[in-house]
């Protein structure tokens, strides 16, 4: 008789979650943790939040996004409704190479930097609720798609997110992962961008906020420093409020080019440097207004 929570002869164990709590349903996923996006089994009142999201956002993405970012959006004109990713991918693909790829939520790091590798994005397939319209704890549909999805269509940032997951696979027997999750933060999550109309936002956790995005850019209280990788990687960042530090890259190329060598000096020096806490301040810090 097998003990509770062994597989039955013959069934293999589902994939887990990457922590216990999550709300995606990982029951079905495949070993590389996709799961279908089963678009008609969304509600119509899912279809009318997700235009609300999209329209309040939109206003903001207007004033505040990067305008690789606003020309890649219109691109997708996906206000209409939640977007079908087999159409959405048709047109990643012949752009970038890159697809969406429906997963139930957060995913372990090896199988996310196997799908970046791969120019696949994760993302999750179900919506936030009407209560989490200004904020929700987990990567939902809205964040994922509306904030990561249309800069898959800038080659220069699509080539960056695979070089990123590349790295990530490289980086994990070297024990290189809290590194790079910061760099991930710091730039993909909550990166800024100088424009020539002024800084400007491309990170995902920014464009999808109703909150963050206006407060990254206009409130007094967070400071923006010139990017510097090794300062980003040694940096600390919290998940559950807005954030007192944030990173300005000159340009995408700048960001491909400073993540293009090998990681893996960077990894042994970084080891040797304390952690800075997000509201500590170094000397070589170049403090942009
Ligand atoms: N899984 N679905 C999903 N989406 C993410 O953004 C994600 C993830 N797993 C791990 C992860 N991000 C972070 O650890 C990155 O820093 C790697
Ligand atoms: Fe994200």
């Amino acid at each position: 008789m097998p003990t509770l929570g062994s597989p039955l002869p013959g069934k293999s164990v589902p994939p887990q979650p990457p922590r216990p709590g999550l709300r995606g349903n990982y029951t079905d996923a495949r070993p590389d943790y996709r799961i279908p996006q089963q678009w008609s089994h969304y509600s119509s009142d899912e279809h009318a939040l997700w235009q609300l999201l999209y329209a309040r956002q939109l206003r903001l993405v207007r004033r505040y996004a990067c305008p690789e970012f606003l020309a890649a959006l219109q691109k997708l004109d996906a206000g209409g409704g939640i977007p079908r990713f087999d159409s959405v991918n048709r047109k990643l693909r012949r752009t970038t190479g890159w697809e969406v790829v429906g997963v139930p939520g957060l995913i372990p790091d090896r199988e996310f930097f196997e799908h970046l590798a791969h120019r696949r994005f994760p993302v999750t397939v179900w919506l936030r609720t009407p209560q989490e319209f200004d904020y929700i704890v987990e990567p939902d549909l809205f964040h994922d798609f509306f904030g990561h999805v249309p800069l898959l269509l800038d080659p220069v940032y699509a080539e960056h997110l695979q070089a990123y997951g590349a790295g990530g696979l490289k980086a994990l027997p070297l024990g290189g992962l809290p590194y790079l999750a910061r760099l991930y933060w710091y730039t993909i999550e909550f990166g800024l961008v100088r424009t020539a109309a002024g800084v400007r936002a491309y990170g995902a956790g920014l464009l999808s906020s109703g909150a963050e995005l206006p407060y990254a850019l206009l409130d007094p209280r967070p400071r923006r420093l010139a990017f510097d990788l090794l300062r980003v990687m040694r940096t600390e960042y919290r998940i559950d409020s807005l954030q007192p530090l944030y990173f300005v890259i000159e340009s995408f190329a700048q960001l491909l080019s400073d993540t293009a060598p090998d990681f893996t000096p960077y990894y042994a020096h970084l080891a040797q440097l304390p952690t800075l806490q997000c509201g500590e301040t170094v000397a070589e810090d170049r403090i942009l207004l």
